[in-house]
Protein backbone atom coordinates (compact mmCIF):
# COMPACT_ATOMS: atom_id res chain seq x y z
CA UNK A 1 0.00 0.00 0.00
CA UNK A 2 2.86 2.60 0.95
CA UNK A 3 4.37 1.72 -3.07
CA UNK A 4 0.94 2.68 -4.13
CA UNK A 5 0.56 5.82 -2.57
CA UNK A 6 3.76 6.45 -3.82
CA UNK A 7 2.98 5.79 -6.84
CA UNK A 8 -0.25 7.70 -6.83
CA UNK A 9 1.78 11.03 -6.00
CA UNK A 10 3.90 10.41 -8.88
CA UNK A 11 1.36 10.28 -11.35
CA UNK A 12 -0.89 12.80 -10.13
CA UNK A 13 2.12 15.18 -9.99
CA UNK A 14 2.82 14.43 -13.59
CA UNK A 15 -0.86 15.10 -14.79
CA UNK A 16 -1.02 18.45 -12.38
CA UNK A 17 2.13 19.49 -14.61
CA UNK A 18 0.49 18.62 -17.91
CA UNK A 19 -2.78 20.55 -16.96
CA UNK A 20 -3.32 23.40 -19.72
CA UNK A 21 -6.09 25.34 -18.17
CA UNK A 22 -7.93 25.78 -14.39
CA UNK A 23 -10.41 23.00 -15.59
CA UNK A 24 -8.43 20.38 -16.10
CA UNK A 25 -6.59 21.37 -13.19
CA UNK A 26 -9.76 21.09 -11.12
CA UNK A 27 -10.31 17.94 -13.41
CA UNK A 28 -7.36 16.36 -12.01
CA UNK A 29 -7.39 17.18 -8.33
CA UNK A 30 -11.34 15.67 -8.05
CA UNK A 31 -9.86 12.48 -9.58
CA UNK A 32 -7.23 12.13 -7.46
CA UNK A 33 -8.11 13.32 -3.46
CA UNK A 34 -11.86 13.75 -3.97
CA UNK A 35 -14.59 11.27 -2.70
CA UNK A 36 -13.97 8.15 -5.01
CA UNK A 37 -10.60 8.74 -5.41
CA UNK A 38 -8.53 5.74 -4.58
CA UNK A 39 -6.42 7.70 -1.87
CA UNK A 40 -10.11 8.32 0.07
CA UNK A 41 -10.94 4.60 -0.35
CA UNK A 42 -7.52 4.25 1.19
CA UNK A 43 -8.24 6.25 4.00
CA UNK A 44 -11.44 4.58 4.31
CA UNK A 45 -9.81 1.05 4.85
CA UNK A 46 -7.57 1.89 7.48
CA UNK A 47 -9.31 0.91 10.05
CA UNK A 48 -9.17 -2.24 8.83
CA UNK A 49 -5.47 -2.41 9.18
CA UNK A 50 -3.32 -3.41 12.41
CA UNK A 51 -2.22 -0.56 14.43
CA UNK A 52 1.67 -0.29 13.21
CA UNK A 53 0.14 -0.59 9.32
CA UNK A 54 -2.52 1.81 9.96
CA UNK A 55 0.02 4.69 11.91
CA UNK A 56 2.36 3.97 8.89
CA UNK A 57 -0.10 4.04 5.68
CA UNK A 58 -2.17 7.12 7.29
CA UNK A 59 0.21 8.98 7.95
CA UNK A 60 1.84 8.28 4.39
CA UNK A 61 -1.89 8.95 2.72
CA UNK A 62 -1.97 12.19 4.62
CA UNK A 63 0.84 13.26 3.51
CA UNK A 64 0.12 12.31 -0.10
CA UNK A 65 -3.10 14.18 -0.25
CA UNK A 66 -1.42 17.50 1.31
CA UNK A 67 1.44 17.17 -1.75
CA UNK A 68 -1.28 16.71 -3.79
CA UNK A 69 -2.97 20.16 -2.50
CA UNK A 70 0.01 22.39 -2.37
CA UNK A 71 1.20 21.48 -5.66
CA UNK A 72 -2.09 22.24 -7.17
CA UNK A 73 -2.06 25.39 -5.82
CA UNK A 74 1.10 26.19 -6.93
CA UNK A 75 -0.36 24.93 -10.81
CA UNK A 76 -3.25 27.00 -9.83
CA UNK A 77 -1.44 30.15 -9.51
CA UNK A 78 0.62 29.89 -12.17
CA UNK A 79 -2.28 29.31 -14.39
CA UNK A 80 -4.34 32.60 -13.20
CA UNK A 81 -1.18 34.74 -14.19
CA UNK A 82 -0.90 33.00 -17.62
CA UNK A 83 -4.75 34.02 -17.79
CA UNK A 84 -4.43 37.65 -16.64
CA UNK A 85 -1.62 38.14 -19.01
CA UNK A 86 -2.93 36.83 -22.27
CA UNK A 87 -5.74 38.99 -21.78
CA UNK A 88 -3.75 42.14 -21.38
CA UNK A 89 -4.49 44.87 -24.01
CA UNK A 90 -2.13 47.16 -25.32
CA UNK A 91 -3.89 50.71 -25.40
CA UNK A 92 -1.05 52.00 -27.18
CA UNK A 93 -1.68 50.03 -30.12
CA UNK A 94 -3.94 51.50 -33.08
CA UNK A 95 -7.53 50.55 -32.75
CA UNK A 96 -9.61 49.14 -35.18
CA UNK A 97 -11.82 51.36 -37.28
CA UNK A 98 -15.54 50.53 -37.29
CA UNK A 99 -17.42 50.86 -40.06
CA UNK A 100 -19.76 53.39 -40.47
CA UNK A 101 -21.99 54.25 -42.74
CA UNK A 102 -22.37 57.10 -45.02
CA UNK A 103 -25.34 59.37 -47.18
CA UNK A 104 -26.11 58.41 -50.31
CA UNK A 105 -25.40 61.00 -53.14
CA UNK A 106 -29.06 61.52 -53.86
CA UNK A 107 -29.14 62.13 -50.22
CA UNK A 108 -26.18 64.87 -50.43
CA UNK A 109 -27.52 66.80 -53.84
CA UNK A 110 -30.98 66.36 -51.92
CA UNK A 111 -30.28 68.43 -48.99
CA UNK A 112 -27.88 71.25 -50.79
CA UNK A 113 -31.05 71.88 -53.11
CA UNK A 114 -32.93 72.23 -49.97
CA UNK A 115 -30.82 74.39 -48.39
CA UNK A 116 -29.81 76.89 -51.55
CA UNK A 117 -33.95 77.26 -51.89
CA UNK A 118 -34.39 77.82 -48.16
CA UNK A 119 -32.52 80.69 -48.42
CA UNK A 120 -34.88 82.12 -51.18
CA UNK A 121 -37.28 81.29 -48.71
CA UNK A 122 -38.89 78.14 -49.98
CA UNK A 123 -40.27 76.05 -47.00
CA UNK A 124 -40.50 72.21 -47.27
CA UNK A 125 -44.01 70.31 -47.95
CA UNK A 126 -44.66 67.04 -48.01
CA UNK A 127 -46.88 64.28 -49.87
CA UNK A 128 -47.63 60.69 -50.10
CA UNK A 129 -45.90 58.55 -52.27
CA UNK A 130 -48.87 56.74 -52.43
CA UNK A 131 -51.20 59.28 -54.29
CA UNK A 132 -54.49 59.53 -55.13
CA UNK A 133 -55.24 59.72 -58.95
CA UNK A 134 -57.65 62.93 -58.39
CA UNK A 135 -54.08 64.96 -57.13
CA UNK A 136 -51.63 63.27 -59.48
CA UNK A 137 -54.03 63.15 -62.72
CA UNK A 138 -57.50 65.47 -62.75
CA UNK A 139 -56.36 67.79 -60.77
CA UNK A 140 -53.59 69.08 -62.79
CA UNK A 141 -55.18 69.21 -65.73
CA UNK A 142 -54.55 65.55 -66.53
CA UNK A 143 -58.01 63.95 -67.41
CA UNK A 144 -58.59 60.16 -67.58
CA UNK A 145 -58.34 60.45 -71.92
CA UNK A 146 -55.71 62.94 -71.81
CA UNK A 147 -52.40 61.33 -74.20
CA UNK A 148 -50.48 62.89 -71.24
CA UNK A 149 -51.53 59.74 -69.30
CA UNK A 150 -49.72 57.47 -71.22
CA UNK A 151 -46.24 59.28 -70.57
CA UNK A 152 -46.99 59.01 -67.12
CA UNK A 153 -47.47 55.20 -67.01
CA UNK A 154 -47.55 53.92 -63.52
CA UNK A 155 -48.12 51.47 -60.94
CA UNK A 156 -51.93 51.16 -59.32
CA UNK A 157 -52.76 49.89 -56.08
CA UNK A 158 -55.94 50.36 -55.66
CA UNK A 159 -59.11 50.48 -58.16
CA UNK A 160 -62.31 52.47 -56.54
CA UNK A 161 -65.45 54.21 -57.71
CA UNK A 162 -63.72 57.13 -59.12
CA UNK A 163 -60.92 58.92 -59.29
CA UNK A 164 -61.10 60.36 -55.64
CA UNK A 165 -60.52 56.77 -54.74
CA UNK A 166 -58.03 54.87 -57.38
CA UNK A 167 -54.84 54.89 -55.58
CA UNK A 168 -51.56 54.92 -57.67
CA UNK A 169 -47.59 55.61 -56.73
CA UNK A 170 -47.47 58.61 -57.71
CA UNK A 171 -45.49 59.58 -61.27
CA UNK A 172 -44.29 63.08 -60.16
CA UNK A 173 -44.01 65.32 -57.16
CA UNK A 174 -46.61 67.58 -58.59
CA UNK A 175 -49.63 66.57 -56.23
CA UNK A 176 -48.35 68.42 -53.52
CA UNK A 177 -48.72 71.92 -55.31
CA UNK A 178 -52.52 71.00 -55.46
CA UNK A 179 -52.19 69.62 -52.01
CA UNK A 180 -50.74 72.51 -50.89
CA UNK A 181 -53.08 74.68 -52.77
CA UNK A 182 -56.15 73.22 -51.35
CA UNK A 183 -54.84 73.84 -47.92
CA UNK A 184 -53.08 77.17 -48.04
CA UNK A 185 -53.44 80.34 -49.65
CA UNK A 186 -50.90 82.83 -51.63
CA UNK A 187 -48.07 83.62 -51.27
CA UNK A 188 -46.84 80.14 -51.33
CA UNK A 189 -43.31 79.46 -51.67
CA UNK A 190 -42.62 75.78 -51.53
CA UNK A 191 -40.46 73.17 -52.34
CA UNK A 192 -41.15 69.02 -52.01
CA UNK A 193 -38.21 66.66 -52.24
CA UNK A 194 -39.76 62.76 -52.40
CA UNK A 195 -39.90 59.26 -54.68
CA UNK A 196 -41.25 58.80 -57.71
CA UNK A 197 -42.70 56.27 -59.79
CA UNK A 198 -43.08 55.12 -63.27
CA UNK A 199 -43.95 52.10 -65.18
CA UNK A 200 -40.52 52.74 -67.66
CA UNK A 201 -38.07 50.88 -69.75
CA UNK A 202 -34.80 51.79 -67.92
CA UNK A 203 -31.92 52.69 -69.66
CA UNK A 204 -28.81 55.24 -68.73
CA UNK A 205 -30.82 57.93 -68.06
CA UNK A 206 -34.35 56.14 -67.09
CA UNK A 207 -35.09 54.48 -63.68
CA UNK A 208 -38.35 52.96 -62.12
CA UNK A 209 -38.18 54.67 -59.23
CA UNK A 210 -35.97 57.75 -58.94
CA UNK A 211 -36.65 61.27 -56.85
CA UNK A 212 -37.81 64.42 -57.71
CA UNK A 213 -37.92 67.78 -56.28
CA UNK A 214 -41.46 69.80 -56.65
CA UNK A 215 -40.63 73.93 -56.68
CA UNK A 216 -44.31 76.21 -56.56
CA UNK A 217 -44.12 79.84 -56.01
CA UNK A 218 -47.54 81.29 -56.14
CA UNK A 219 -47.85 85.59 -55.58
CA UNK A 220 -49.67 88.42 -57.33
CA UNK A 221 -47.33 89.74 -60.75
CA UNK A 222 -44.93 86.68 -61.20
CA UNK A 223 -43.65 86.29 -64.49
CA UNK A 224 -41.08 83.90 -66.70
CA UNK A 225 -38.36 86.21 -65.60
CA UNK A 226 -38.85 85.33 -62.07
CA UNK A 227 -38.99 81.25 -62.94
CA UNK A 228 -35.69 81.48 -64.88
CA UNK A 229 -33.87 83.77 -62.57
CA UNK A 230 -34.96 81.16 -59.76
CA UNK A 231 -33.79 78.08 -61.49
CA UNK A 232 -30.64 79.58 -63.26
CA UNK A 233 -29.47 80.64 -59.89
CA UNK A 234 -30.49 77.34 -58.12
CA UNK A 235 -29.12 75.26 -60.52
CA UNK A 236 -25.58 77.32 -61.07
CA UNK A 237 -25.13 77.03 -56.95
CA UNK A 238 -25.43 73.33 -56.85
CA UNK A 239 -23.75 72.33 -60.16
CA UNK A 240 -21.16 74.95 -60.50
CA UNK A 241 -21.52 78.73 -62.45
CA UNK A 242 -19.49 77.28 -65.54
CA UNK A 243 -22.64 75.08 -66.21
CA UNK A 244 -24.50 75.79 -69.55
CA UNK A 245 -28.36 76.33 -68.80
CA UNK A 246 -30.81 75.89 -71.60
CA UNK A 247 -34.79 76.78 -71.00
CA UNK A 248 -36.38 74.80 -74.13
CA UNK A 249 -40.34 75.21 -74.89
CA UNK A 250 -42.38 72.44 -73.98
CA UNK A 251 -45.35 71.04 -72.90
CA UNK A 252 -47.33 70.06 -69.61
CA UNK A 253 -51.03 69.97 -69.03
CA UNK A 254 -50.24 71.83 -66.14
CA UNK A 255 -48.62 75.13 -66.64
CA UNK A 256 -48.43 77.45 -69.73
CA UNK A 257 -46.21 78.15 -70.92
CA UNK A 258 -44.40 74.98 -70.44
CA UNK A 259 -40.00 74.41 -70.70
CA UNK A 260 -37.69 71.83 -70.38
CA UNK A 261 -34.30 72.76 -68.39
CA UNK A 262 -31.72 71.11 -70.61
CA UNK A 263 -27.85 71.07 -68.94
CA UNK A 264 -24.51 70.17 -71.19
CA UNK A 265 -23.35 67.05 -70.35
CA UNK A 266 -20.50 64.71 -71.65
CA UNK A 267 -21.19 66.41 -75.38
CA UNK A 268 -24.84 66.40 -75.41
CA UNK A 269 -27.68 68.55 -73.71
CA UNK A 270 -29.09 66.36 -70.40
CA UNK A 271 -32.88 67.11 -69.29
CA UNK A 272 -32.98 67.78 -66.12
CA UNK A 273 -36.53 69.33 -65.23
CA UNK A 274 -39.60 70.58 -66.42
CA UNK A 275 -41.26 73.97 -65.62
CA UNK A 276 -43.84 76.52 -66.31
CA UNK A 277 -46.49 78.58 -65.19
CA UNK A 278 -48.78 77.73 -63.13
CA UNK A 279 -52.01 77.17 -65.32
CA UNK A 280 -55.02 79.46 -64.67
CA UNK A 281 -57.14 76.26 -64.76
CA UNK A 282 -55.03 74.42 -61.68
CA UNK A 283 -55.47 77.61 -59.82
CA UNK A 284 -59.13 77.74 -60.62
CA UNK A 285 -59.26 73.82 -59.79
CA UNK A 286 -57.97 74.56 -56.36
CA UNK A 287 -60.15 78.09 -55.44
CA UNK A 288 -57.06 80.69 -56.37
CA UNK A 289 -57.86 83.39 -58.59
CA UNK A 290 -56.05 83.39 -61.62
CA UNK A 291 -56.73 87.08 -62.19
CA UNK A 292 -54.93 88.10 -59.00
CA UNK A 293 -52.66 85.68 -59.04
CA UNK A 294 -49.94 83.94 -60.92
CA UNK A 295 -47.64 81.19 -60.29
CA UNK A 296 -44.70 79.04 -61.63
CA UNK A 297 -43.76 75.56 -61.07
CA UNK A 298 -40.48 72.92 -61.69
CA UNK A 299 -39.88 69.20 -60.95
CA UNK A 300 -36.40 68.79 -60.93
CA UNK A 301 -35.26 65.34 -61.29
CA UNK A 302 -32.66 64.59 -58.51
CA UNK A 303 -30.73 61.59 -59.83
CA UNK A 304 -30.33 63.42 -63.37
CA UNK A 305 -28.98 66.44 -61.28
CA UNK A 306 -26.46 64.29 -59.14
CA UNK A 307 -25.32 62.37 -62.32
CA UNK A 308 -24.42 65.87 -64.23
CA UNK A 309 -22.75 66.89 -60.18
CA UNK A 310 -20.68 64.03 -60.05
CA UNK A 311 -20.57 62.87 -63.92
CA UNK A 312 -22.12 59.79 -63.59
CA UNK A 313 -22.67 57.92 -66.65
CA UNK A 314 -25.43 55.28 -65.34
CA UNK A 315 -28.77 56.20 -63.54
CA UNK A 316 -28.84 52.68 -62.65
CA UNK A 317 -25.28 52.77 -60.95
CA UNK A 318 -27.98 54.65 -58.19
CA UNK A 319 -29.99 51.57 -56.87
CA UNK A 320 -27.66 48.19 -57.40
CA UNK A 321 -25.91 48.64 -54.56
CA UNK A 322 -22.94 47.93 -55.52
CA UNK A 323 -20.42 49.16 -52.76
CA UNK A 324 -17.33 50.02 -55.12
CA UNK A 325 -19.90 52.58 -56.05
CA UNK A 326 -21.29 53.89 -52.93
CA UNK A 327 -18.26 54.12 -51.45
CA UNK A 328 -17.04 56.59 -53.67
CA UNK A 329 -19.07 59.16 -51.66
C1 LIG B 1 -42.67 66.09 -64.70
O1 LIG B 1 -42.61 65.10 -63.99
C2 LIG B 1 -43.40 67.33 -64.29
N1 LIG B 1 -44.17 67.06 -63.12
C3 LIG B 1 -42.39 68.43 -64.05
C4 LIG B 1 -43.03 69.78 -63.87
C5 LIG B 1 -43.28 70.26 -62.61
C6 LIG B 1 -43.38 70.53 -64.99
C7 LIG B 1 -43.88 71.48 -62.43
C8 LIG B 1 -43.96 71.77 -64.82
C9 LIG B 1 -44.21 72.23 -63.55
P1 LIG B 1 -41.03 65.12 -66.50
O2 LIG B 1 -41.77 63.88 -66.77
O3 LIG B 1 -40.35 65.77 -67.64
O4 LIG B 1 -41.96 66.19 -65.84
O5 LIG B 1 -39.97 64.82 -65.35
C10 LIG B 1 -39.25 65.84 -64.73
C11 LIG B 1 -37.82 65.44 -64.51
O6 LIG B 1 -37.75 64.24 -63.77
C12 LIG B 1 -37.06 65.15 -65.81
O7 LIG B 1 -36.59 66.32 -66.40
C13 LIG B 1 -35.95 64.26 -65.32
O8 LIG B 1 -34.93 65.01 -64.72
C14 LIG B 1 -36.65 63.47 -64.22
N2 LIG B 1 -37.14 62.19 -64.75
C15 LIG B 1 -38.24 61.93 -65.44
N3 LIG B 1 -38.36 60.63 -65.73
C16 LIG B 1 -37.29 60.03 -65.18
C17 LIG B 1 -36.82 58.67 -65.11
N4 LIG B 1 -37.51 57.68 -65.63
N5 LIG B 1 -35.67 58.43 -64.46
C18 LIG B 1 -34.99 59.43 -63.90
N6 LIG B 1 -35.35 60.72 -63.92
C19 LIG B 1 -36.50 61.02 -64.56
Amino acid sequence: MEAEIKQIVESVKLSIAKAKDLASLTEVVVKSTGRKSRLTEILRSISELNPDERRQVGFLANEAKVEIERLAGEKQTELEIKRAESMHRDVTLPGIKPAVGHLSPITIVMRELIKVLAELGFEIAEGPEAELELYNFDLLNIPAEHPARDEWDTFWLKQGSDSRHNVLLRTHTSPVQIRYMLDNKPPIRIISPGRTFRYEAEDATHAAVFSQMEGLMVDKNLSVANLKAVITYFVKRVLGDEKIVRFRPSFFPFTEPSFEVDVWFNGKWLELMGCGMVSPQVLRNVGIDPKIYSGFAFGVGIERLTMLKYNISDIRLFLNGDPRFANQF
